[in-house]
């Protein structure tokens, strides 16, 4: 049951099924008897990062030490999923450098914003239309699609399972599981 560590790092937008695809990818893993965990806003934001919120400086200082938390597990012998926005693009690029060859892996979880915005499945997309969030990513905040990521699923074509299975193709195929 040896495996190399790696992070694998989701990007996109709110509702574009980052959390859902690490979810089911730890659950894939964990029924090959692979050791994974997922960080995400549910166990990083209420905690470790609970005084920051959604400016450019605060997102910002959220990735960068969810970055460095990802690096301690993989460190520790793990595969860590991360599901943030991380709409910065420079953001995710510097993470990569703490990284060593291969341990790094973007993700982009790429579902049309009309759909995200569709799916509102917590009626945040209408808070935000409505003015009442400020600075919501897609809306009034920016987002920066990744240019070269290791890997590309689309959310709106493929389901969580499959999705899953073929990223541990991909790991398979990389020599990691
Ligand atoms: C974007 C927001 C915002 C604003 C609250 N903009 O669908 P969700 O609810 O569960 O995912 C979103 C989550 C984004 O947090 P991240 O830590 O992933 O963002 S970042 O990487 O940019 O730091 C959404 C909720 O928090 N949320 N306000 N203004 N998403």
């Amino acid at each position: 049951n040896k495996h190399k560590s790696c992070a694998l790092w989701f990007t996109g937008y709110s509702g574009s099924g980052k959390s859902t695809l690490a979810n089911e990818l730890d659950f894939q893993l964990y029924s090959l008897g692979k050791k994974s965990y997922v960080l995400d806003g549910d166990n990083v934001r209420h905690g470790l990062n609970k005084e920051l919120g959604f400016s450019q400086k605060d997102r910002v200082e959220n990735i960068r030490r969810v970055g460095e938390v990802a690096k301690l597990f993989v460190d520790s012998g793990q595969i860590v999923m991360t599901a943030f926005i991380s709409p910065y693009r420079k953001d995710r690029e510097q993470i990569r450098q703490i990284f060593g060859q291969d341990e790094f892996i973007e993700v982009f979880i790429d579902c049309p914003f009309e759909i995200c915005e569709m799916r509102d499945p917590k009626g945040l997309y209408q808070k935000a239309r409505k003015g009442e969030i400020k600075d919501f990513t897609g809306i009034d905040s920016p987002y920066e699609p990744p240019i070269n990521p290791e890997l590309t699923i689309n959310t709106e074509q493929h389901s969580a399972r499959d999705a899953a299975r073929y990223i541990i193709k991909y790991l398979k195929d990389k020599g990691i599981l």
